[in-house]
């Protein structure tokens, strides 16, 4: 007999813990279903070397709780993994979360038994959860993906994977390490790895534009002043595209005098990180107003490589900034000045396979002892798919995106009654601070549990002409950006077969939170309510 619960959550990292801690308290029985042997989601696995958030650790932190943000103290004004998995673990602590976790239980099947209006959601260690709502805290980026390329079995030496890094850390002295991938991954690890290697080989298939960090020790004022601020800044903050305070200039560029221009750009060199992506609101509309970016990107590349062939090879050219992921670093070019480090561009020499002694491209084969990839994931779409839910008539979730990722608002999926999603497509998620977002989606669903438990009604599901309206609405929003040109997780590109479609939602936190507001204000009329039936509550 499966375990009863109102409520099941799958997935026990930030949205999935927030998901327990508020459900329980609106007086939901909860159950998290967590595959890991910890909590912890993202931060749970990505433990490479140099694994650090870029969204400022003040800022990718709970908003829910004013005594967390009072008694927890950042050291870093970018968290490190570490530091980020202690909070967490100090939060569920706090809130008593963990008597309502399962631990080692990946969900591996999800059926909505549409007699019953309830889910069963399925373990991998055979363990059946019975609830009337399921709730989806599964992650953007949870899914890793390894690379299509012939051979890797064959390695004789070490395969590292950025995202299920040995949590006793590996010793490269010495060894020959290469790496696979430059997205913000490998750049965060490959200074670290390249110091401690014998030599670091690394694989690039498309050069990123890559803004400094600045990442440095918080003071005891900077943290008393966001302390004493914390909830106008919040507020603030789900005022701007993309929910966390990054100095949003107003001003376009297009307009601007060449020379201006370039004084914003070097402004925001300085400010580090994602800021970099907010220097004209036109950036991400206007060719010449990102080309112009682009190119001030390219020539710091120059500035800090000393190698001109390699600089060379380090510049994006083909896709505008911002089309992939603005990757954030910490002496990631720099790394390609030190004598024990060596780029091969693949664009130029094509990897053709692995072998037991390390890397063949057409031109050579590369000795490696060590190998690590960092090949990215099945964003947004992957970890669903996975679990393959099926809804009503036994419809697939599988099938229904492999055509197209849509969803209402990224919460909820036509045919798939009670079934909730945190931050998934057609939600600003991978484009704003995570944290806060999830909070945002969690409230709202907890919401409206709230409101069909005081209204009996049994069922909500999202209305098939209101999902297509939105879906059309994101698709609007990225159609006027040039954000869909790049071959991005964003749009699938890196996945075989996934449908090209620019998932998150690009018209930014306040419209979507807007939006959300509205779908609730209007009594959920984008959704299809069903009211208890007298015969099976009579039960
Ligand atoms: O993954 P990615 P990631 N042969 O997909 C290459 C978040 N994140 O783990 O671009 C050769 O970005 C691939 O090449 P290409 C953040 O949102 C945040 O680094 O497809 N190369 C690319 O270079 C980020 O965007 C933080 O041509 C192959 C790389 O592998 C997201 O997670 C830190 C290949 C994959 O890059 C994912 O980042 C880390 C092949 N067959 C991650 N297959 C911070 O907060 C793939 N590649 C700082």
């Amino acid at each position: 007999m499966p375990q009863e619960f109102d409520a099941i959550v799958v997935g026990a990292g930030f949205a999935g813990l927030y998901a327990l801690y508020r459900l329980r308290e609106r007086g939901h029985t909860v159950r998290v279903l967590e595959a890991a042997s910890d909590i912890g989601g993202t931060w749970f696995h990505n433990r490479y070397p140099g694994a650090r958030c870029d969204i400022e650790s003040l800022q990718y932190s709970y908003s829910f709780s004013g005594e967390v943000e009072q008694e927890w103290d950042w050291t870093e004004r970018y968290a490190g993994q570490p530091e980020i998995l202690r909070y967490i673990h100090h939060v569920a602590d706090r809130f008593d979360l963990r008597r309502d976790i399962r631990l080692n239980a990946q969900a591996v099947a999800a059926v909505f038994d549409e007699a019953r209006h309830k889910w069963r959601i399925e373990t991998g260690d055979g363990e059946a959860y019975s609830a009337a709502f399921c709730i989806m805290a599964t992650g953007c980026l949870s899914v890793p993906l390894d690379p299509a390329i012939p051979g890797l079995g064959e390695f004789a030496g070490d395969i590292y994977r950025t995202v299920d890094w040995p949590h006793d850390g590996v010793d490269f002295t010495g060894r020959r390490a290469g790496i696979v991938g430059t997205g913000s991954s490998a750049i965060q690890a490959i200074p670290i790895v390249a110091e401690a290697a014998g030599e670091l080989t690394v694989f690039q298939r498309t050069a990123n534009y890559v803004i400094p960090a600045h990442n440095r020790p918080l003071d005891e004022a900077e943290r008393a002043d966001w302390k004493r601020h914390y909830p106008a800044r919040r507020a603030a903050a789900r005022r701007t595209r993309n929910n966390a305070l990054m100095d949003h200039n107003t001003r376009p560029g297009a307009d601007m005098p060449p020379g201006e221009r370039e004084a914003v750009l070097e402004a925001r060199w300085q400010l580090g990180g994602l800021t970099f992506s907010y220097g004209f609101p036109d950036q991400a509309t206007d060719r010449r107003v990102n080309e112009a970016a682009a190119d001030f990107v390219r020539r710091k590349i120059a500035g800090r490589v000393g190698d001109p062939e390699t600089a060379r090879k380090l510049m994006p050219r083909d896709h505008p900034l911002g089309s992939k992921r603005l990757c954030v670093d910490t002496e990631y070019f720099e790394a390609f000045n030190r004598p024990n480090v060596r780029l091969v561009d693949l664009r130029e020499e094509a990897l053709v396979a692995v072998e037991a002694a390390g890397v063949r491209t057409e031109r050579t084969l590369y000795p490696l002892d060590a190998l690590i990839l960092a090949t990215g994931f099945d964003a947004m779409t992957g970890a669903l798919s996975r679990i393959d839910p099926k809804g009503r008539g036994g419809r697939s979730l599988r099938e229904k995106w492999r055509v197209r990722p849509s969803t209402l608002l990224g919460l909820a999926v036509a045919g798939f009654p009670n079934l909730f999603l945190v931050t998934g497509p057609g939600s600003p998620s991978v484009l704003s601070n995570m944290v806060t977002s999830a909070e945002q989606n969690i409230d709202w669903i907890a919401a409206c549990l709230d409101y069909l438990r005081a209204n009996g009604v049994v069922e909500i599901e999202a209305r098939a002409e209101a999902e297509d309206a939105w879906f059309e609405e994101v698709a609007a929003a990225s159609a006027r950006t040039l954000l869909p040109e790049g071959d991005s997780w964003y749009v699938g590109a890196n996945v075989p077969d996934k449908p090209r479609v620019y998932m998150p939602y690009l018209g930014g936190v306040p419209a979507y939170l807007d939006a959300c507001e509205k779908a609730a204000a209007d009594g959920y009329n984008a959704f299809a309510l069903t009211p208890a039936d007298p015969a099976v509550a009579a039960e």
